[in-house]
């Protein structure tokens, strides 16, 4: 028995202000496209089931485009004919009870089957049971549910647990109405076939369970995600749990650093060869204030014409710098101004726009003077 497990998809998710040649954000177009790369998986690998374990959308009320998109795709896997089950996550959970679950749009296809009513629900097949428990915001009632879900296991059948939640504290992602899987029922686990995990954005099995994994995001919701793979899970039941992980291509990550006290030196051997339609963060240390002035973002930014897009962020030089750095705080703004222009221009240059400079220095401070 094929089962192909994935999850966090994040639909409708957008990010960067970047539009693509159809005028879609780029990054909101990435994640249809890493989503689209699974279902033409399915189509080659043809599993027996097709398990989503939730946050399908980013948004409980995703965009019309997410929807249409899903709708799409969903259909295109009804027509496969493979079973397709899939939990609601906290991101497709409305969080009262005045907004109606997006996951219901899915309801009426023959092959579908979905769950979202923070309640235990069980999916059933001949050969296979699938026990899903989709986010809660109630833990208490989240217990029950465990309870409930660990009295339906079926000995006869092969049994799969399907949540969206951290197992333990260590698989929190810092967002609203987390649900943590409570310890002391962990020994549910060993009498499930597979648990299929969603919400931790990284692939890997939970601690010392080997039956129990997250299958991860399909792309990256943050850019403090630093992982540049991504995938879905393939799970064989044949004989003893078989567990492989199918890497899909995403847009990569790239993280440059330039070191600024060799600064022409370090931007004359930047390699930029890696970096092609790549999300590229610069990091400039060692700065000194002064060349924190003269560096310009748009500079650093031509080091990589072939990027998708560009971050730099900028870290000063510690220790004898910070002197300097408290240095130039102490001058008063026209002091440090002036400084800034002997450097760069000539005496005669200069003198004139001293004057210049002391003129509207002069103005600013007759405007902002509070005492008049
Ligand atoms: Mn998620």
């Amino acid at each position: 028995m094929k089962i192909l497990h994935f999850s966090d998809t994040h639909l409708g998710y957008s990010d960067l202000d970047i539009l693509n040649d159809e005028n879609i954000n780029q990054r909101e177009a990435d994640f249809y496209d890493a989503f689209s790369q699974v279902i033409e998986q399915i189509k080659i690998i043809k599993p027996d089931y097709i398990i989503h374990t939730g946050d399908l959308f980013h948004r409980s009320s995703p965009s019309n485009r997410a929807i249409t998109f899903a709708l799409e795709q969903i259909k295109v896997i009804e027509e496969l004919n493979i079973p397709f089950i899939l939990i609601a996550g906290n991101h497709s959970t409305p969080r009262t009870n005045l907004s109606s679950p997006i996951l219901k749009i899915f309801e009426n296809f023959k092959n579908i089957h979905v769950s979202y009513k923070q309640e235990y629900k069980k999916v059933l097949f001949d050969d296979v049971v699938f026990h899903t428990l989709p986010h809660m915001n109630d833990d208490s009632k989240a217990l029950q549910q465990i309870e409930l879900c660990e009295k339906n296991i079926d000995k006869k059948k092969k049994n799969i647990m399907m949540m969206h939640c951290s197992v333990g504290a260590g698989y929190l992602m810092q967002e609203f109405g987390e649900w943590v899987y409570p310890r002391d029922k962990e020994y549910i686990f060993e009498m499930m076939d597979y648990v299929a995990l969603g919400h931790w954005h990284g692939f890997g099995h939970v601690g010392k369970h080997t039956n129990v994994y997250y299958s991860g995001s399909t792309e990256r919701t943050s850019l403090n995600d630093k992982r540049n793979s991504k995938g879905f899970v393939l799970i064989d039941l044949k004989n003893k749990l078989d567990v492989q992980y199918k890497e899909i291509k995403i847009r990569p990550i790239v993280l440059k650093e330039i070191h600024c006290e060799y600064y022409e030196n370090s931007i004359q051997n930047i390699d930029s060869t890696d970096t092609k339609d790549a999300i590229v963060e610069v990091r400039l240390t060692h700065l000194t204030a002064l060349q924190s002035i003269d560096i310009q973002n748009s500079e650093i930014k031509k080091l990589f014409p072939e990027a998708m897009s560009v971050s730099i962020k900028r870290e000063f030089k510690k220790g004898v710098n910070e002197a300097e750095v408290n240095g130039v705080e102490a001058l008063s703004l026209q002091e440090f101004f002036l400084e800034h222009l002997k450097q760069d221009s000539k005496t005669q240059e200069y003198d004139r726009l001293k004057d210049k400079v002391q003129e509207l220095f002069a103005q600013y401070e007759e405007v902002t003077d509070d005492t008049l």
